[in-house]
């Protein structure tokens, strides 16, 4: 009788282990998505979801709405639902460690999308899909340094702080920077990636100057939405953007290159959102046993207005 009871309850332990009922078979990914704060996260979004769906993959969606306590909670509740792989794109770089630890000893791969975290193991993580935010912020500074004939006022539109993308494009902008003693950045805030909060900080800005009586040759934007905003609030103060006050951005979304169409944006540097390819690629791979490069870079260009409406067509997000 006792044997027959240890045999029950090796079975019912084993159940329990097994994969979530609507697996059916199928690869279960938990994906914890930062928000949905930009035109570029939605389709980053929809990338990500139509490729599950085109591989067969039972996808489980977290939206944490920008927050990381949900994102951290998200990673948990994947680890409960025994999925076999998690995708993260971390909202900010830091305060990660602890949740990917309690992952790692799950035994499930973290494919990180889009941003990066800071770990002081990173083994905690498969792999890194992502652009060269650095390398966008010298595309933006190199184009504005050109157009400026290396003398101005800039005014910087940070993304969300501690983000990734946020720290590395200020980097990158700066780097340039420093080669041009003419051109310094005479204000810098974040605009949290949103267009909102983007027109808020630009009104602030062109408050500020009226009252100092001193100019903003140029907008610099961490991302595309941040600038549509700037650009509401530059024509709101009775100023013409993209011929009185110079504006780029980075993300390339199709409302960008309506915006340079109409003389609006002078440059957008894209950083594409189409990550879902890339993204199931690695972790079938790693599902293989097999291994994927720690850093899968993606490739950025800068795209100017003379450019945007011949290219405004081909555009996929
Ligand atoms: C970049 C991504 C950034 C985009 C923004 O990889 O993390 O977040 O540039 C988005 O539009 O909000």
């Amino acid at each position: 009788m006792r044997r027959l009871g240890s045999v029950a309850l090796t079975l019912i332990v084993a159940a329990s282990c097994a994969k979530p009922d609507s697996a059916g078979g199928r690869t279960v990914v938990g994906f914890s998505q930062i928000g949905a704060e930009s035109a570029w996260r939605t389709a980053e979004t929809g990338s990500i979801r139509s490729e599950a769906e085109k591989r067969g993959i039972d996808l489980k969606f977290s939206d944490a709405q920008q927050k990381q306590e949900n994102q951290i909670k998200a990673l948990r509740a994947f680890v409960a639902q025994r999925v076999d792989a998690i995708l993260l794109a971390p909202v900010v770089e830091t305060g990660f460690e602890p949740v990917l630890r309690e992952v790692a000893r799950a035994g499930i791969p973290v494919v990180l999308v889009d941003r990066g975290v800071q770990v002081s193991d990173d083994s905690l993580y498969a792999t890194l899909i992502a652009s060269d935010f650095v390398e966008e912020g010298r595309m933006a500074a190199r184009f504005v340094a050109e157009k400026l004939e290396g003398r101005g006022a800039v005014a910087e539109l940070q993304g969300t702080t501690g983000a990734a993308p946020a720290i590395d494009r200020k980097k990158g902008f700066e780097e340039v920077l420093a080669g041009h003693p003419g051109l310094s950045i005479v204000r810098s805030q974040s605009g949290d990636f949103t267009r909102a909060k983007g027109k808020e900080v630009m009104e602030a800005f062109l408050k500020a100057a009226k009252g100092e009586g001193s100019k903003i040759d140029a907008v610099y934007a961490h991302n595309d939405d941040m600038a549509l905003g700037a650009i509401q609030a530059i024509r709101e103060a009775g100023l013409e953007p993209g011929k009185d006050v110079l504006v780029v951005s980075i993300d390339g979304v199709r409302a960008a290159f309506e915006a340079m169409t109409r003389g609006e944006l002078n440059a957008t540097v894209e950083c594409n959102p189409l990550l879902g390819p890339l993204a199931f690629d690695a972790l079938e791979k790693l599902l293989r046993g097999e291994t994927v490069p720690k850093r899968i870079a993606v490739e950025d260009r800068i795209f100017e207005q003379a450019s945007a409406a011949a290219e405004i067509g081909s555009r996929r997000y």
